[in-house]
């Protein structure tokens, strides 16, 4: 099959074939316009990138690399080993190749200078480990005078997160699942610059464009299954991932922004709201009997 530039096509996406040249530009604009709408990264930051060597960190580091001069940022990347034994050392191994290859000057900590490793954690690791990243992630950029710290969890991350709070009866809405949190106190500014993409993409721009990355999945990864069901639920009921994760902003421009109405007062996160929209726009002059 041939792409619409007459180049060999690798993949179909949405209904059209691709070369990597022509998926590349598609995958970048995907991600710039999205960084734009949501306002992810902002001109003139020092952006810290969390590295782990896995595609979708690889894809956002790529991505951002490409984007560094047109948005007005300058990229670095963090990497912190785990401790994790053999996958531990290939994941650093694989971000310093991915840096070297990119030019983005790296940073690597060891968890172990803090007198431990996940290696050594036996229950629950994930929750110890994602509490280690966080800490060191944040303490880091901010003694280094980072203004953002750019995480690469991609769409599916985020909506499996929404089906896992669901199923722990954790109704709040959080701001942890938003493509940006503003710093505050002693906390930088962080970032999902892949908010919207999924991992398909991320994994097939990192081929068309020949990066290295790490295939092999961490040995104390949990069960796939929220992933599995939000593809699941994407088949059945296509457009699902997409609206979930505008419904999560939505939600949060309604939660920061409320105002009054200017018509009749109630609350409203626009000037008018809805009901006085609606009554002007499909109201008659016809009182209702009391
Ligand atoms: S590295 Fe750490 Fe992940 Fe491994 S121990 Fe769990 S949280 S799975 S992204
Ligand atoms: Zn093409």
């Amino acid at each position: 099959m041939k792409c619409e530039c007459g180049r060999e096509a690798i993949e179909r996406v949405g209904g059209r074939y691709y070369c990597k040249e022509c998926y590349s530009k598609r995958y970048l604009s995907l991600v710039e316009r999205s960084i734009r709408k949501y306002g992810i990264l902002k001109r003139g930051e020092k952006v810290l990138a969390a590295i782990s060597g896995g595609k979708d960190s690889v894809a956002m580091i790529a991505a951002l690399k490409e984007l560094e001069d047109k948005l007005g940022i300058k990229l670095e990347a963090l990497h912190i080993n785990l401790g994790i034994g053999e996958y531990s050392r290939k994941s650093e191994e694989v971000s310093r190749k991915v840096c070297e290859e990119l030019d983005v000057p790296l940073h690597v900590v060891y968890l172990s200078e803090y007198g431990f490793t996940i290696g050594d954690v036996k229950r629950k690791a994930c929750s110890v480990c994602g509490n280690a990243k966080r800490y060191i992630m944040n303490r880091f950029a901010r003694e280094e005078g980072f203004d953002v710290i750019a995480t690469g969890h991609c769409a599916e991350d985020i909506v499996a997160n929404v089906l896992k709070n669901l199923y722990s009866g954790n109704f709040e809405w959080s701001e942890k699942l938003l493509p940006r949190i503003e710093g505050y106190f002693k906390f930088v500014s962080k970032a999902k610059p892949l908010y919207e993409i999924g991992e398909k993409e991320n994994l097939l721009f990192v081929l068309s464009k020949g990066i290295t990355f790490l295939p092999d999945e961490c040995p104390k990864a949990p069960d796939p299954k929220w992933k599995e069901l939000v593809y699941e639920i994407e088949k059945k009921i296509p457009g699902f991932k997409k609206g979930v994760l505008r419904s999560l902003v939505r939600r949060e421009k309604v939660e920061s922004e409320l105002k009054s109405c200017k018509i009749c007062g109630e609350p409203t996160s626009a000037e008018i709201c809805q009901f006085c929209r609606n009554v002007k726009k499909f109201g008659k002059v016809r009182k209702i009997p009391l």
